[in-house]
């Protein structure tokens, strides 16, 4: 394949470093901000997140899916609490194969986790893992400010300690054969609610996804040929766009289509979803006399509307989804 054709590889240690060269700090939030517009993803590489403590991290998920049906069912989400266990999730109205668990560092209007009795090393190091993630989005935050040519702590406050409703979660994917007549997917194509997610994807299983053509939303992906494999790369996060950056940028970063195939290996992943706060509201930040292609919308509403659709179906035009906040101009003639 092409190298225009792969998701960029992008080492981002000038954007961690506390002194970096100035020259070299600019190349990297190019490299940031053309990998975002033309893909919605990118991997990064020197991260600054010690890689022995991922590998840990990895081996605590594992264990996790091994606890006993009980101990993972007391933990189980619900709706009126999304954080915790879960075999039964919806990816617009379509069963995936897989199981997976959610939690964050703190309780908010969002959810509170729930932590399986007795595993007080488990949940030690996701919640390490947690504030970890959660200081590589604000740096990376700040990149995505710098490049929309606002402030770079713009969007900070949005993202308070305590308050935001980020989350990890924990994926496992089953052993499973695809038969001939029918399609599953480990997660069909979706994109994610968040600003950004930061994705530790599994070493030995290639399967994540993206659709390399412009498309809205996951009807429009139907050619096989634009689905681009994300290889595993060692050491590597991969990076993609959520659904609010998207608008926050009105639409200058897209938030990729992605899903994940099914394998005749289990494959495991952890995706820390970086999400802002129930008070945020998400105003399409526009130069110059730039219209918005974007309704403002505010975060608390778009998540609840969200957590109804993991158990129920609700009409495709009353879903959090956002081809329902387009702003389509009118012909006029
Ligand atoms: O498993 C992966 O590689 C990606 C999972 C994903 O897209 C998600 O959980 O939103
Ligand atoms: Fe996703």
């Amino acid at each position: 394949m092409e190298d225009e054709e792969k998701v960029p590889v992008i080492d981002i240690s000038s954007v961690i470093e506390k002194d970096p060269d100035p020259q070299e700090y600019a190349q990297v939030l190019k490299k940031i901000d053309d990998a975002s517009k033309k893909w919605g993803f990118f991997q990064i590489l020197n991260h600054g997140v010690p890689l022995d403590f991922i590998e840990k991290v990895e081996k605590e998920a594992k264990r996790f899916f091994q606890f006993s049906e009980n101990l993972k069912k007391s933990c189980l989400r619900t709706l009126e609490n999304p954080r915790g266990f879960f075999n039964d999730e919806f990816t617009k109205n379509r069963r995936d194969w897989k199981e997976g668990f959610d939690f964050s560092a703190w309780g908010t209007e969002d959810g509170v986790s729930k932590w399986p009795e007795g595993e007080t090393e488990f949940q030690k190091t996701m919640i390490e893992y947690f504030r970890i993630m959660n200081r590589l989005s604000e740096v990376l935050t700040k990149v995505f400010a710098i490049n929309l040519g606002v402030s770079e702590d713009f969007f900070l406050k949005n993202f308070k300690e305590g308050e935001h409703v980020s989350f990890i979660r924990l994926n496992h994917y089953p052993i499973y054969e695809n038969s001939s007549e029918e399609k599953v997917l480990g997660v069909g194509p979706h994109k994610d609610g968040s600003f950004l997610t930061i994705l530790k994807q599994d070493d030995n299983v290639s399967s994540l996804q993206v659709y390399k053509k412009a498309a809205e939303n996951e009807f429009e992906c139907t050619d096989e040929n634009f689905w681009v494999t994300i290889p595993p790369v060692g050491n590597a996060l991969v990076v993609n766009v959520g659904a609010m950056l998207e608008v926050w940028s009105n639409m200058k970063y897209k938030a990729a289509l992605h899903r994940v195939l099914t394998n005749s290996l289990e494959r495991f992943s952890i995706p820390f979803f970086y999400s802002p706060s129930y008070s945020a509201d998400v105003v399409p930040i526009l130069a110059g006399n730039e219209e918005a292609k974007y309704r403002s919308l505010n975060y608390g509403e778009y998540r609840r509307l969200a957590h109804e659709g993991f158990y129920k179906e609700i009409p495709l035009e009353k879903q959090a989804r956002l081809p329902n906040y387009r702003i389509h101009k009118s012909s006029g003639n």
